[in-house]
């Protein structure tokens, strides 16, 4: 049982040593591009953006899922904006956007 209980601790010190995972700096990024589609509900919007360098994309239109605390009121369709994007998954999820002015 002791050795179980020292098993159980050791494991727990190397967990705490780890770092958090998903909060590496070079998983975000940002782009600008124009607003093809604002869906409100579904929290997705269309996204017509430039080259994007460390998403590894050239200028293209595309679906991007959207972070819950992020305003979509008063974004709308063609609506030059720029965005920071994370990787979540396998997908690219907007987590701040603002209009371009
Ligand atoms: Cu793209």
């Amino acid at each position: 049982m002791a050795m179980l209980k020292q098993l159980l601790q050791a494991s727990l010190i190397a967990l705490s040593i780890l770092p958090a995972p998903g909060l590496a700096a070079d998983s975000a990024d940002s782009a600008e591009g124009e607003l093809r589609k604002v869906d409100r509900n579904a929290r997705r919007v269309i996204v017509a953006h430039g080259d994007w360098d460390k998403g590894g994309m050239h200028a293209m239109t595309m679906a991007m899922n959207v972070e819950k605390d992020v305003d979509l009121a008063k974004l709308q369709k063609g609506d030059k904006v720029r965005f920071e994007v994370t990787r979540q998954g396998g997908d690219w999820v907007i987590t701040r956007i603002t209009l371009k002015r």
